[in-house]
């Protein structure tokens, strides 16, 4: 999502500043900046965190403004427009984070404490106290924002192809070789990246250090109300609990692709070619579901074939899933969302086509950005992005430090959540399908599912495990590309299918990477949201099996994950996921029964296959 400062985004805004919490305290390392005089007391520092706050918010809608444009129409004058709010902005944070820590060692109410950590951890791309450095830093930002954004693949003789152009043939085509070119084409665009992103590393992390953490990463890691270490620890503990099922999952898929391209080209007893998988990163597998499909199971629909019968338009698609928020007792968008959002791809020039949710203003002025696609895949990517927007206006009577969700990784799970509630039963309410499918089916659905989510949990990992070995220096700029093969090879299972050398910079072609989004949220949001949706579904006093329940209607449902909602960052996350479930912990047991019966099928399908990598 992309969002003002104090928000989880996915911009240079953003990087700015998104304001997140931290319960660690690195006092210590706090250097006061001025000359203390007069006693320092409490009430000083509720004055002070009152003036900042006036001072961000009137800078954030200028950021917002100037990023918004920039987004939607890449120009180098744009460029020039964002890369300064983006200065100004990282500037002001900077300024003021250093001087909080004039209150590190004074006693304060829990609530100013907290509005403090926050503003230290505000910046997701820290720069240090050097005008000239953060101008830099702006600078290369902007331009790595901008190299993505305008990215296309040309070949001789041919018309250029966007990448929403090749999205989609890799979504649908099975030709081997025509995947390949696809796949190696797009990476092209991130060759001339690798420079500003061995830069962009070495300045933040000279601001991060100045902040008093071990590197940016480190930073990124401690804005999760726990110590870092111990919230590195909770990832793997959690994709210990998932990683049996994606085993089983992805043994599955390597033998069907096998059958389909020949094991010459799909050994199996190897990683994966990351060309086959039905999308440009390999991250989510659902688009090749119909080479997996259980015999006998097919639920026999495809929602971009039914989006298609109906005559769906994008615009049709965004009201479709804006009524589900309204069933549930959402107030409806305002009409400003539907004259100022972008729904398709301008043919006259460049946009950041990848899907963002904005709230300009803090008020109402919400929106989305999105080059959208009329398929199944999108439908549920325009569920994604509407939840951004209804948790931003759900927290916007928050003072600004708390304008941000529990945690980056609630702000991606809630549209998330409402999708999983897309079901047959909801289809066939809306008036898509003409009739559920029984349950003889289910195991179809499961599978497709499984292909869109549980493919994607050790992808969601693996993008910030690079990045962390990168801030710390672990991986050096002469091992970016190796060391990001590495991490897809040991957490997903694929490999690159020619040869890869350090000329080529591969992270870049993932948009998060040079738009300095940090990608463990996603991972959060792919655990988050099944937790939610199991206890959204008994508030809801769903009967069926999980995979079954939709919360479509329900008003208690939707009453109580307002609770959660309009909290903002105000409480913990732990705190916050209690509201919904009841717990204050992150747990996979729900994904687990949500996949049960498709584990124990896959365990059947691959006995006596040889299964790892
Ligand atoms: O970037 C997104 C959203 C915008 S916050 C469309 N997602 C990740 C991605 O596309 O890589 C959603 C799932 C993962
Ligand atoms: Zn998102």
């Amino acid at each position: 999502m992309k969002t003002k400062i104090f928000k989880p985004s996915i911009t240079a805004i953003m990087v700015a500043g998104a304001l997140m919490l931290t319960a660690c305290n690195n006092d210590d390392a706090q250097k006061p900046t001025t000359n203390i005089v007069k006693k320092i007391t409490a009430a000083d520092a509720k004055q002070f965190l009152a003036s900042t706050e006036k001072e961000l918010v009137a800078l954030y809608l200028e950021a917002s403004r100037a990023e918004w444009i920039y987004a939607n129409f890449i120009t180098e004058d744009t460029s020039q427009l964002s890369a300064e709010v983006n200065r100004k902005m990282t500037e002001t944070v900077v300024r003021l984070a250093n001087e909080a820590t004039k209150f590190n060692k004074i006693t304060l109410d829990a609530d100013s404490r907290r509005k403090l950590d926050k503003l230290k951890l505000a910046l997701t791309l820290p720069a240090p106290q050097d005008a000239e450095k953060t101008a830099q830093l702006s600078q290369l930002v902007a331009q790595l924002g901008g190299l993505y954004g305008k990215g296309k693949y040309c070949k001789e003789g041919a018309e250029c192809l966007s990448l929403g152009d090749m999205t989609a043939k890799m979504a649908t085509s099975r030709d081997y070789d025509e995947l390949l070119d696809l796949w190696q084409g797009w990476r092209q665009v991130s060759k001339p990246m690798r420079p500003l992103y061995e830069k962009q590393v070495a300045l933040t992390n000279e601001g991060a250090k100045e902040f008093g953490y071990a590197d940016t990463g480190a930073m990124w890691r401690s804005k999760y109300d726990m110590p870092a270490d111990d919230f590195a620890k909770e990832l793997d503990r959690v994709w210990g609990q998932v990683k049996p099922l994606y085993d089983s999952l992805h043994c599955h898929v390597r033998a069907k692709l096998g059958d389909k391209y020949g094991e010459e080209k799909v050994p199996q007893n190897q990683a994966i070619p990351a060309h086959l998988l039905g999308n440009m990163w390999a991250q989510s597998w659902g688009n090749i579901y119909e080479l997996v499909a259980p015999e006998n199971a097919d639920p026999g629909y495809d929602v971009t074939e039914l989006l298609a019968k109906h005559d769906y338009d994008e615009v049709q698609m965004v009201r479709g899933a804006e009524k589900f928020f309204t069933s549930m007792g959402f107030d409806a968008l305002p009409e400003t969302f539907y004259e100022r959002s972008l729904f398709t791809k301008p043919k006259d020039r460049d946009v950041q086509c990848h899907a963002s949710a904005w709230d300009i203003d803090s008020k109402d002025d919400l929106r989305i950005k999105m080059c959208i696609q009329r398929t199944g895949e999108e439908f549920s990517v325009i569920h994604h992005e509407l939840g951004h927007n209804f948790y931003q206006r759900a927290y916007k009577n928050q003072p600004l430090y708390y304008q941000e969700s529990a945690n980056d990784g609630f702000h991606e799970a809630i549209g998330d959540t409402i999708a999983l509630s897309v079901t047959p039963g909801y289809l066939k309410e809306i008036g898509l399908l003409d009739k559920v499918p029984d349950e003889s089916k289910d195991l179809g659905l499961l599978m497709k599912m499984a292909m869109d989510k549980i493919a994607f949990i050790p992808f969601g990992l693996m993008v910030d495990q690079w990045r962390w070995q990168v801030f710390s220096g672990e991986v050096a700029p002469e091992n970016y590309n190796k060391a990001w093969w590495d991490l897809r090879e040991k957490y997903q299972g694929v490999r690159a299918p020619i040869e890869r050398t350090e000329n080529d910079f591969d992270p870049g072609a993932k948009y998060h990477v040079p738009g300095n989004t940090p990608y463990t949220r996603y991972f959060l949001a792919h655990i988050l949201q099944f937790q939610f949706h199991k206890s959204l579904c008994e508030i809801a006093g769903n009967k069926e099996a999980i995979h079954r329940c939709s919360v479509y209607n329900s008003k208690e449902a939707g009453k109580r994950l307002n609770e959660m909602l309009e909290l903002g960052s105000s409480k913990t996350w732990q705190e916050a996921l209690a509201v919904v479930t009841g717990k204050p912990q992150m747990d996979a047991t729900a994904i687990l029964e949500y996949f049960a019966p498709l584990k124990k099928y896959l365990d059947e399908q691959n006995k006596g296959r040889q299964c790892g990598w």
